[in-house]
């Protein structure tokens, strides 16, 4: 089935064909993975990160965690997007009257286009775990902005335009620690300042096991004329600890609260060294995609391990007819939460 895929053309993403002889529906680019060990002389790990097109190539917000064991955001730059020359200092924000603001942590950025701004969403501290919200015009002066959620919430992602009005932001309701639950939920805005209006968008659970314990939004989700694409990772609990996998739900178009799909079965979960072992093991977290509209290709950025950063590629439209024929709803998806 033909699917549209609603956004530009990006000729120059990273992109590699599927493999002759790979069934799969995404599979691993074999330049994996495209960030090491200590690739700056303060970082010592640089993964779950945002990137975007940008000028001629492409820029990026990073979580880096330093070699004090802290996690921060940093800017990086790449004309390929496999290469990436990330800035060695932190981003320095300012606040909205100029003056100098600084987290005292950051992680886990997602950066979206919004007319002629980009916005970071992370996870930051405000007398806990919360959800930061920023803005760049050039990534090199970047504007803390009001924090949309107060704590305890991770996993804030923005919509790539506003529907029926309102901006989108999706997000998980956490804990302070290594939280052991968690569904997604979404809540709106007029002005990316007052947030309300909350609906309840996908439950963690199901018939497998792989998300049993809780599901995060990953990367901004795809516009398509089937709906909203949303990557996600979903997360089980093992004798030695989680493990992080990717699923992939699509929302409904004029409703996105609604599911209308929702893989049953994961479609990247912890295989290749760099993604079992690591700082963290186990780990596959999607944080960005970067999508050729007219082709319908897309490349997706993950975290592997919370150590290196790996990327996945995949046909939109090839990808959702597999959501969609291997599809499992869960109560309340389906219908607007409240
Ligand atoms: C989550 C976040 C992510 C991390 C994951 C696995 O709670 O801290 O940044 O990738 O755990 O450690």
């Amino acid at each position: 089935m033909s699917i549209r895929i609603v956004g530009e053309a990006l000729p120059n993403l990273p992109w590699q064909d599927r493999p002759a002889g790979c069934g799969d529906v995404i599979w691993r680019n074999t330049e994996n993975p495209i960030t090491g060990w200590n690739p700056t002389p303060q970082t010592a790990r640089v993964f779950n990160s945002a990137v975007v097109p940008f000028d001629r190539g492409f820029a990026g917000v990073f979580r880096a965690d330093h070699r004090d064991g802290k996690a921060r955001l940093h800017a990086g730059f790449s004309t390929d997007g496999l290469q990436w020359s990330i800035e060695d200092g932190e981003i320095r924000w300012i606040d909205e009257s100029g003056k100098p603001w600084q987290p005292n942590y950051a992680y886990d950025p997602r950066v979206v286009r919004l007319g002629d701004a980009w916005y970071v969403t992370w996870c930051t501290d405000f007398g806990g775990a919360a959800l930061g919200l920023g803005m760049t015009r050039d990534f090199r002066t970047f504007v803390r902005l009001e924090n949309p959620m107060v704590p305890f919430t991770r996993n804030g992602v923005l919509f790539p335009r506003k529907v029926h009005d309102r901006y989108l932001l999706l997000s998980r309701p956490s804990d302070g620690g290594h939280t052991a639950f968690g569904d997604i939920f979404l809540s709106e805005s007029p002005d990316l300042v007052h947030w309300g209006r909350h609906r309840r968008v996908m439950t963690r659970g199901g018939s497998g096991w792989w998300q049993e314990l809780k599901i995060g939004a990953g990367p901004i989700p795809v516009e398509t004329d089937e709906g909203w694409l949303l990557l996600y990772h979903g997360v089980t609990r093992t004798c030695n600890g989680y493990v992080y996998s990717m699923g992939g739900a699509v929302l409904d178009a004029e409703e996105p609260s609604v599911v209308r799909h929702r893989s049953r079965g994961y479609l990247l979960t912890p295989e290749t060294a760099y993604e079992t072992t690591g700082f963290v093991p186990n780990v596959v977290f999607p944080c960005a995609t970067l999508v050729d509209a007219p082709t319908g290709r897309m490349t997706v950025y993950y975290g592997a391990a919370d150590t290196v950063t790996g990327i996945a590629h995949a046909h939109v439209g090839a990808l959702i007819d597999h959501i969609r024929n291997d599809s499992e709803l869960l109560p309340g998806d389906g219908m607007v939460c409240r």
